[in-house]
């Protein structure tokens, strides 16, 4: 069974790759929104110029309709009306020009002999016009005009700073923003380096119009584009290069590594979790359990007289989807648990239905079984197994010497509670542990099983080859029965005949089989010695 690691390499590397992953989706994500809303943003800004140009030339066009006629507009009464319209930080020029194209007044000087200028447009509505050369100018001018009911007109002259401050914006070298004519696409004026879509027709334009496409600038360019409401012929257009506003800028560098290593530490904590919940040892052997994944192997335990079956020990495996597992990997993983307790329980119950005709037939098998301090301090346990002492009436219970005096006062009462209920405990792995013989005294025990590496040494010349015939004087004195472990060979086995130990396990008398081997070895051919002696007996 895999224990769990603190920091596998495994846990850091598929952590990785989910912070990874989750990044570079959040990135993608915010680089996708970034690229919209920088596309978006001039967008904004080319209604915001065209609502600023709308609102100043409607402004102007609500202005110039005041005034009175021509003859009040240049006397000195329209000097106020004058002095109001050049007021405006956007006009720098006013000419009032009669019905016929005479200039009888410009700003506050009034002509004597009116120079003739051009007719006006019949039209009353305000006329956007220019680049255009003026008398008195420098440079080309964009003009305002307004015809009047009576056929004049006024005229202002744009401040050419504030036209151009409009439409001054940051865009690259390749970006422009620029004001054109509606119909042709001829830029009026223009901020950057003019340039149009190589296929796609914008123009004529009568509404909002957006596109990103090859400019014959041979680059890839977003346009948005927007006709003014009070000079349709007019249009705002703003450019600027894809890979522009395609860059991330405002991606900062310390977040997204702050964001990836914080996600990196959160998501290695969740995968560490998991693999915890996993890889818990109580949690597959629990499901082992409920799918009853484990089983009962009995060893036989031979009178040392005869070698005929006086018993057996009890011993578990575990049937893992991956191969049988023997009691070392997962007897301990379960006693820390405290599973071992449910597990012993099932392992009573299916000696009752394995082994039901011996244990019926005869009162005196033996039926040796392991268990460990999580059960002989948990009085509940202990009660459920002594329940078990009618179906199992030979029932002995094995724990080892060193687990014996783990909590001692506990483990007595529990002993007491066994003896009381007729059932036998024995010491295994007698000799390996450190039970005081006082100790041992004390305790209401039956049996001494002898550590098998006391048989092992039997014959030799180790140190400890003699020390089976202490053990076995001892448990004389103290009136306890002898097992001994790990009979391999038959020499061992006459040998332990004549020390006088009473019982012997090992493998020289039978490996740990399955109930229906142990039938048909030794239980079926004992059933049928008996029946034999019957039957001699009847018929002699
Ligand atoms: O059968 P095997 O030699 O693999 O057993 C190894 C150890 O596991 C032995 O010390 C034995 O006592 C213990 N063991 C085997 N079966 C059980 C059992 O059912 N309950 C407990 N508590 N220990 C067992
Ligand atoms: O600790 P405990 O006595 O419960 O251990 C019993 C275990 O000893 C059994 O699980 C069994 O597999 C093992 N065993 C039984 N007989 C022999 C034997 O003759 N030689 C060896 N090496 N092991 C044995
Ligand atoms: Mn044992």
């Amino acid at each position: 069974m895999e224990r769990p690691s603190a920091l596998s390499t495994s846990a850091i590397l598929l952590s990785l790759l989910i912070t990874l992953i989750v990044v570079l989706a959040l990135y993608f994500q915010q680089v996708k929104q970034a690229q919209h809303d920088a596309r978006q943003r001039l967008e904004n800004h080319v209604q915001r110029l065209t609502d600023s140009l709308d609102l100043h030339f409607s402004q102007i066009n609500l202005q110039l309709q005041k005034g009175g006629s021509l003859p009040e507009l240049c006397s000195a009464s329209g000097q106020s009306f004058r002095a109001a319209v050049l007021a405006r930080p956007e006009i720098i020029g006013l000419q009032v020009v009669d019905r016929y194209g005479y200039l009888h007044c410009e700003n506050q000087h009034r002509f004597q002999n009116p120079p003739h200028t051009g007719k006006p447009a019949a039209r009353h509505n305000l006329r956007f016009a220019g680049p255009q050369l003026l008398n008195g100018y420098d440079g080309p001018q964009f003009t305002l005009a307004r015809t009047r009911l009576d056929g004049s007109a006024i005229r202002v002259v744009l401040h050419p700073g504030w036209l151009r401050n409009q439409l001054r914006q940051l865009t690259s070298s390749l970006g422009f923003v620029a004001l054109v004519n509606s119909d042709t696409g001829v830029p009026l004026m223009r901020v950057g380096s003019y340039s149009l879509p190589v296929q796609s027709p914008v123009f004529p334009l009568d509404s909002p119009y957006r596109l990103e496409t090859l400019f014959d600038n041979q680059r890839q360019q977003f346009l948005s584009a927007q006709p003014l409401l009070t000079q349709p012929q007019l249009s705002i257009v703003i450019s600027e290069e894809s890979v522009l506003l395609d860059q991330p800028m405002d991606l900062v560098f310390p977040f997204w590594l702050g964001g990836s290593i914080a996600g990196f530490a959160l998501t290695l904590m969740l995968v560490l979790r998991a693999k915890r919940w996993l890889n818990n040892p109580g949690r597959e052997l629990r499901t082992a359990m409920r799918q009853h994944q484990f089983y009962n192997l009995y060893q036989p335990l031979v009178r040392s007289e005869d070698f005929s079956l006086a018993g057996v020990e009890v011993l578990m495996r575990w049937d893992h989807p991956e191969g049988t597992r023997s009691p070392d990997t997962f007897i301990p993983i379960a006693e820390q648990t405290g599973l071992i307790r449910e597990m012993t329980v099932q392992q009573l119950q299916r000696i009752t239905m394995e082994l039901s005709s011996i244990l019926i037939a005869q009162h005196s098998f033996r039926v040796s079984v392991n268990i460990c301090p999580p059960i002989i301090n948990d009085p509940a346990t202990v009660e459920k197994i002594i329940a078990f002492k009618s179906r199992i009436p030979g029932l002995i219970l094995e724990i080892t010497e060193n687990q014996m005096l783990e909590e001692c006062e506990v483990t007595a009462r529990s002993l007491q509670r066994f003896r009381e209920a007729g059932i036998s405990i024995a010491i295994d792995d007698f000799g390996t542990g450190y039970c005081g013989l006082a100790y041992l005294s004390q305790l209401p025990l039956h049996i001494l099983k002898a550590d098998r590496s006391f048989v092992a040494a039997l014959g030799t010349d180790a140190v400890n080859a003699d020390l089976l015939e202490t053990i076995q004087q001892l448990a004389k004195k103290l009136d306890l029965m002898t097992v001994a472990e790990g009979v391999e060979e038959a020499e061992q086995a006459i040998r332990l005949q004549e020390l006088g130990v009473e019982l012997q396990q090992g493998w020289y008398h039978g490996r740990p089989m399955n109930s229906e081997k142990l039938y048909s070895r030794w239980l079926d051919s004992q059933q049928q010695q008996q029946n034999d002696l019957i039957l001699e007996a009847v018929y002699g």
